[in-house]
């Protein structure tokens, strides 16, 4: 049974405070990939320090492309199954989008902006004994800061940040068009990680131009709602470990 550790599901609105954990935690529900979901706060104890991470035969892998990549290799799971080459290299090119640049708008939306922080803090870190509770938020914050920095988003200035956000959404709106999922009637890769960005930024109870920005696109909106109603609809039947990780 493959454990796919992610972190604790504290921001109420999405399945994850991460992106990627919702990613690939909707992956192996749409793909019927059997797992035990575990709770794992500190993301050194993944082999990239990073989650989510997932542990299949006695083996940490981690990096939830690269995850993908080996479990179709593995157990033969591939999302894009049928579509032709043309339409892998779109949906892998929605894929990096979102995870190379969109990410760290919504990145920038929660940790930076001075607007969403406190809610942000508080959700996450609820819980944490005094003295944690004063260092390790202030501190991740500034992780993330200069993560921000050394990738080039935090150069920008908020107005910027906001504007690279929404020119990507826009993109998104005109690729999905009418369709209900970005290569017709079945759910890919592509959904899948479109749906783990914009449950991110619709979901929770944080308001920002990025969120103004999604909300606008009706097609967006009613995409997230059916990618959430097929995520709720594929739960695994006793297969969730709601377990802290030692
Ligand atoms: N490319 C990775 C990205 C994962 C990632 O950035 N995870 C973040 C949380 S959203 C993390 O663990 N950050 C902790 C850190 O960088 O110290 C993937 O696709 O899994």
């Amino acid at each position: 049974m493959i454990r796919l550790y992610v972190f604790p599901a504290r921001l109420k609105g999405t399945p994850n405070p991460s992106l990627f954990c919702v990613k690939l935690e909707t992956a192996l529900r749409l793909a019927g990939v059997p797992h035990q979901l575990w709770y794992e706060m500190d993301p050194s104890k993944g082999p990239k320090g990073k989650v989510p991470f997932i542990e299949i035969e006695g083996e940490r892998i981690a990096d939830s492309a690269l995850i993908l990549y080996q479990l179709k290799e593995k157990l033969g799971v591939d999302l894009d199954r049928g579509l032709d080459d043309a339409e892998r290299a779109m949906s892998h090119s929605i894929e990096r989008m979102v995870e190379e640049r969109l990410s760290w708008t919504i990145a920038y939306s929660r940790w930076i902006d001075e607007a969403n922080w406190p809610a942000v803090k508080k959700a996450l870190f609820q819980g944490l004994p005094f003295p944690l509770s004063r260092i390790v938020p202030g501190s991740a914050r500034k992780a993330v800061k200069a993560a921000l920095h050394a990738q080039g988003t935090g150069r920008h200035n908020r107005e910027e940040i906001y504007d690279l956000g929404a020119r990507d959404l826009a993109a998104l709106s005109a690729l999905l068009g009418e369709r209900r999922f970005f290569f017709g009637e079945e759910a890919r890769l592509a959904d899948v990680t479109v749906y783990a960005a914009l449950i991110s930024i619709i979901g929770p109870d944080l308001e920002s131009p990025l969120k103004a920005a999604a909300l606008s696109h009706e097609n967006l909106v009613r995409h997230a709602e059916r990618m959430g109603e097929l995520y709720a609809a594929k739960r695994p039947r006793n297969r969730i470990n709601l377990t802290l990780a030692a």
